[in-house]
């Protein structure tokens, strides 16, 4: 299929849009069949972008490249892999419902009934989407992987540099990709705010890299101004101080939650994300202004 890059970028934009907007994987099926996630945001990122090795000093050599990626798919699949020059990343965010986002901002120590069937069923839409888009592309002839989706490629793993790690950064890609930069909790702070979740597909398509912010902390009024840092007020556990975001005391408090979720709401998953609600940076980039 011969495209020009801005045709690609907006055939990849609709498919998505059109997704989150008709696939009934993204409905409340337990509730009123309403959308978990509204309109996302899609982005574009060149395969070679010098930020992709810079990554591998900022997480670790673990952390793959999308030439990495393509390359190792290539070879599992059988087939060439594509020329280095010839990668491109797509990278999307979905956020998340005003109405989920309502009902966790009321919550002090528990995520809302919705918050959890988001982090659920909403990570299948997720993942249902990621696959999609490999299939749609590679209907299309192109190759396509999503390194998250591709359980030969992907792992989560505790570094003794970084802490809670894996081999693909959805929020890194996301912020190479132009959509966002990071918050003092270490959630990425998008247009369309920090509740939400990502996801992305490397296709051996040429994409140019996007103009983005070289402060990694532009979009977060503490980093900027000092201020704000309701996201630490909003932490139960305490894990957001003014040095950042202690993932061990993050990641022991949202698994505690499986057994609130469990008995309250009837699945079986783990969550939180109360620092991502109520917060200046919920459902846009906030004014430095706010505190
Ligand atoms: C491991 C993991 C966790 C761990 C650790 C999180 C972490 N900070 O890495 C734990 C269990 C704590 C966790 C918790 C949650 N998670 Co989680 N988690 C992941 C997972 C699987 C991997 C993350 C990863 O690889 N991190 C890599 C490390 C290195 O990232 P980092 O430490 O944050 O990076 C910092 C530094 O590298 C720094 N940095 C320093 N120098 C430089 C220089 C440059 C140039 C750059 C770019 C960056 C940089 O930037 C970062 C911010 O400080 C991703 C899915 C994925 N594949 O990405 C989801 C993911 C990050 N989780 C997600 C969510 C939503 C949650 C929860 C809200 C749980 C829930 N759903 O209810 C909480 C929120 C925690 C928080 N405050 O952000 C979303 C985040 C979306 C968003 N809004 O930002 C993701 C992307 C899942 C998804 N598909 O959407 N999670
Ligand atoms: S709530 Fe405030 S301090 Fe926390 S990430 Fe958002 S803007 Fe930054
Ligand atoms: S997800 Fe929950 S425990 Fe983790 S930093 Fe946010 S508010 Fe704190």
């Amino acid at each position: 299929m011969k495209l020009c890059q801005d045709e690609f970028k907006r055939l990849m934009t609709e498919e998505i849009e059109r997704m989150v907007r008709e696939d009934t994987a993204n409905r409340f099926e337990k509730l009123n069949h309403t959308l978990m996630y509204q309109t996302p945001l899609v982005g574009f990122v060149s395969g070679t972008d010098p930020l992709f090795s810079h990554l591998k000093q900022v997480i670790g050599n673990f952390h793959s490249t999308p030439v990495e990626a393509i390359t190792q798919y290539s070879k599992l699949k059988g087939v060439t892999p594509p020329p280095a020059e010839h990668v491109g990343v797509i990278s999307y965010i979905l956020p998340i419902s005003q109405a989920t986002r309502d009902e966790n901002a009321g919550m002090k120590d528990h995520p809302s009934r919705r918050w959890a069937y988001t982090r659920l069923f909403g990570q299948d839409f997720n993942n249902r989407l990621q696959s999609h888009l490999v299939e749609f592309l590679e209907q299309r002839g192109f190759i396509a992987v999503a390194p998250e989706q591709d359980k030969r490629l992907f792992k989560q793993l505790q570094d003794e540099k970084v802490g809670w790690a894996s081999t693909w950064s959805q929020r890194h890609v996301a912020y190479a990709a132009g959509l966002g930069t990071f918050g003092l909790s270490d959630g990425l702070i998008t247009s369309k705010g920090k509740a939400h979740r990502i996801g992305s597909v490397v296709v051996n398509f040429p994409l140019e890299s996007p103009a983005r912010p070289t402060d990694i902390h532009q979009y977060c009024v503490f980093y900027q101004t000092g201020g704000c840092m309701i996201c630490a007020q909003r932490c139960p556990a305490g894990a957001i101080t003014d040095r950042g975001h202690d993932k061990n005391l993050c990641k022991e408090f949202v698994y505690s939650q499986l057994s609130y979720i469990q008995q309250s709401y009837g699945i079986k998953i783990y969550a939180c994300g109360l620092c991502q609600t109520k917060v200046a940076c919920e459902k846009q980039i906030p004014n430095n202004q706010d505190k």
